[in-house]
C-alpha cells in the first residue's frame, strides 16, 4: 500500500482551521457538517489498524447515538467487535487535527513506524451508519478515505451500532472455534431470536412490550427482529418509529431523554399494567419503565437491568452446581447508591467501578469470570470470559436440574451480544428473565428502592478545563471547585454529587443523589449553579 493518493483525496475534505477534534467517550462527536475531514481520516486510520491486526476486519460506525440530530460521530471497532484499543485513540486525534494534507501523510507514516505496520497487507473495513441526515455526506468522506488506501471495504448500510459490532466479530471469527454467527442483519436476528426461543418456549407468554425507538434506526431493525422471531413470546408495538421526518430523532423520546428526565417519552401513553422500554438513537442503550396503579412513573434503568441479570446468572450458576464460577458487576459513578449497596450487601457479589464509557467497563468486566457491566443510562452487556467458558465446558452435572441450568447458561451466552452494549439483545435478555420468573415490571422493581437522583447539563465556555480523578468522582481542575462541591454535598443527608466533562456533548454533567427528592434537586441545582458561576457558564444559569 502506498500513501501516494492520500494528498489528492485529502484535498477534497479539508479540515476546518478553527476546530480541534478529540476522540472522546465513544469516538468523535460534533456537529455533523464539521466532521467530514475527520471521517475521511478515520477511514485512513482504519486501514492501518486492519494492517496492524494482520488484515483483520476493522469496523467504522457513523453515528452520534443519543446526541441531537444535527450532531454526528464516528468510531472504530476492533476485530472482536470491541471498542478501539485506547492507545490508538491518540493517533485518531492527532490525525484528525493534522493541519495540512501533507501533515495527514506524515501522521500516517508516523503511525506505521510506531506500530511497525506491514503496509503490504490488504486492509479490510466494514462500515455502516445510522439514520442522521448528515450520514450520506460522511459516508462519502469515509469511502474516499478507504479508496485512497485501496481498502477491501464492505458497506452494511443503515443498521444499529451493536449490529455492526456483531458483524465485525462474525467476520473475524468465521471458520474458527470461536465463530460468532452469520455476518449479516439476518444472521444477527436469527442467532439472538433462536437463543431467546430456546430459553422461553414452554413458559407462559408475556403481554405486549411497547418500544419507544427514539425515531432512530432501532425502529426498522427491531421490527425485522420481531419478524424473524415470529412468536407470541415477542409481541411488540413500536412507537416513535419515524426515521424520515427531520428533527424527530431523540427529541423528547429515547432512552437518554427518559433516563435524564425520569418521565415517559412523548408519543407513548403509559397505562398501569403496561410494559414499556426505550432505545436510544442507534439502539445501543435501553431502559424499561411502567406506571403504578396510581399512574406514577417508575424507571428501571441500567442499574436495575444489571442487578436483574446478575441475580439471575448467580442463581443459575448455583443451580448448575458450579462452585468456582464467580459473577461480578461493573458500574460507574452514575450508579445509584442503592444499587451498589444491593449488589454488595444483598446479592453479595463483587462490584468494581470504572470511568464513564462502555470501553472502560468492558475492560474491567474482562477481568471477571462472568462480568455484568451496565451504565445507569442503560448501556451494557455481559461477558462470559474464558474461565467461565472452561467452567461450563468442564461442568459435570449430577442431576437433570443441574444439566438444565448448564444448558440455560450456554443459551444465555448465545443470547447476549458480548461485543458491546446492545438494546435489542439486552431487551431479549430482560424479557427472558421476566418470562422465566413470571415477573411484572413492578415485581422486578421491588428488589431495592433507588435513591432520588438528578442528572443536569451545564454549558460552559471551555469544558476542557474540567479534569477528574477517582473514577471521575473528584475534580482536580478548575482549582478549588471540588472544595465548593464538597461543602454543598455535606449539607444533604445521604448526599452525593460529582461533576465531569461529557465526552460526547459540549457540556459538563452534574450528577446528584440524596435521601429525598427535594434534597436531591436542591443539591443538583446548587452544584450546577456553582459550576456555572465559577467555571465560565454560558447561556442560561441552571435553575429548578
Ligand atoms: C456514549 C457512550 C456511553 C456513555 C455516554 C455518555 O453513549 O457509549 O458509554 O455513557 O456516551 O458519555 P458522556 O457522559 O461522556 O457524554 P451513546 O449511547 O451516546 O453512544
Amino acid at each position: 500500500m502506498s500513501f501516494a493518493k492520500v494528498p489528492e483525496y485529502s484535498a477534497k475534505h479539508p479540515k476546518p482551521a478553527d476546530i480541534t477534534y478529540e476522540y472522546g467517550t465513544a469516538g468523535f462527536r460534533t456537529i455533523g457538517e464539521n466532521l467530514e475531514s475527520t471521517v475521511f481520516r478515520v477511514g485512513l486510520l482504519a486501514a492501518l489498524r486492519s494492517q496492524s491486526k494482520q488484515g483483520k476486519v476493522i469496523g467504522v460506525m457513523i453515528t452520534a447515538s443519543h446526541n441531537h440530530e444535527r450532531d454526528n460521530g464516528v468510531k472504530l471497532i476492533d476485530p472482536l467487535g470491541e471498542m478501539l484499543q485506547q492507545s490508538w485513540e491518540a493517533y485518531c486525534s492527532k490525525l484528525a487535527n493534522a493541519a495540512s494534507d501533507a501533515d495527514v501523510q506524515s501522521v500516517l507514516e508516523e503511525v506505521v513506524r510506531a506500530e511497525n505496520i506491514d503496509t503490504s497487507i490488504k486492509a479490510k473495513v466494514a462500515y455502516a451508519r445510522d439514520t442522521r441526515p448528515s450520514g450520506p455526506l460522511l459516508q462519502g468522506a469515509l469511502e474516499d478515505g478507504l479508496a485512497a488506501l485501496d481498502v477491501d471495504a464492505s458497506n452494511y448500510g443503515i443498521i444499529t451500532t451493536p449490529q455492526l459490532h456483531y458483524i465485525v466479530r462474525c467476520l473475524n471469527t468465521a471458520g474458527t472455534a470461536a465463530a460468532y454467527g452469520e455476518p449479516s442483519e439476518g444472521g444477527y436476528n436469527s442467532k439472538y431470536g433462536k437463543a431467546f426461543l430456546r430459553l422461553v418456549e414452554g413458559k407462559p407468554k408475556p403481554t405486549t412490550l411497547h418500544i419507544d425507538a427514539a425515531n432512530g434506526v432501532g425502529a426498522p431493525q427491531v421490527r425485522k427482529l420481531a419478524q424473524s422471531i415470529d412468536s407470541p413470546y415477542f409481541n411488540i408495538e413500536v412507537h416513535n418509529h419515524d426515521t424520515e421526518t427531520l428533527g424527530k430523532l431523540n427529541i423528547n423520546c429515547g432512552a437518554d431523554h427518559v433516563k435524564s428526565n425520569q418521565h415517559q417519552p412523548a408519543g407513548v401513553t403509559i397505562v398501569p399494567g403496561g410494559r414499556y422500554c426505550s432505545f436510544d438513537g442507534d439502539a445501543d442503550r435501553i431502559v424499561y419503565y411502567y406506571a403504578d396503579e396510581s399512574g406514577h412513573f417508575h424507571l428501571l434503568d441500567g442499574d436495575k437491568i444489571s442487578t436483574l441479570v446478575a441475580t439471575y446468572l448467580r442463581d443459575l450458576v448455583s443451580e448448575a452446581g458450579i462452585t468456582d464460577l464467580q459473577v461480578g458487576v461493573v458500574q460507574t459513578a452514575y450508579a445509584n447508591g442503592s444499587s451498589t449497596s444491593y449488589i454488595k450487601d444483598s446479592l453479595k457479589l463483587p462490584t468494581v467501578f470504572a470511568k464513564t464509557g462502555v470501553k472502560h467497563l468492558h475492560h474491567k468486566a474482562e477481568k471477571m469470570a462472568i462480568g455484568v457491566y451496565f451504565e445507569a443510562n442503560g448501556h451494557g452487556t455481559v461477558l462470559f470470559n474464558p474461565s467461565a467458558v472452561d467452567a461450563l465446558t468442564n461442568a459435570d452435572p449430577k442431576t437433570p436440574a443441574q444439566a438444565d441450568a448448564i444448558q440455560r447458561l450456554w443459551a444465555l451466552r448465545d443470547l447476549i451480544n458480548e461485543s458491546v452494549g446492545d438494546a435489542m439483545s439486552d431487551m431479549l435478555l430482560v424479557e427472558t428473565i421476566l418470562i422465566c420468573k413470571q415477573w411484572t415490571l413492578e415485581q422486578w422493581d421491588m428488589a431495592y428502592t433507588d435513591l432520588p437522583s438528578r442528572l443536569l447539563k451545564v454549558i460552559v465556555n471551555d469544558r476542557s478545563i474540567f479534569q477528574t480523578t477517582n473514577a471521575e468522582q473528584t475534580l482536580t481542575s478548575p482549582e478549588g471547585l471540588q472544595d465548593v462541591v464538597d461543602a454543598i454535598v455535606a449539607k444533604f443527608p445521604k448526599g452525593r454529587s460529582f461533576v465531569r466533562p461529557s465526552g460526547t456533548e459540549d457540556a459538563v454533567r452534574v450528577y446528584a443523589e440524596a435521601a429525598t427528592r427535594h434534597d436531591c434537586d436542591q443539591l443538583a441545582y446548587t452544584v450546577a449553579g456553582a459550576v456555572f458561576d465559577k467555571a465560565g457558564g454560558r447561556g442560561e444559569r441552571p435553575a429548578e
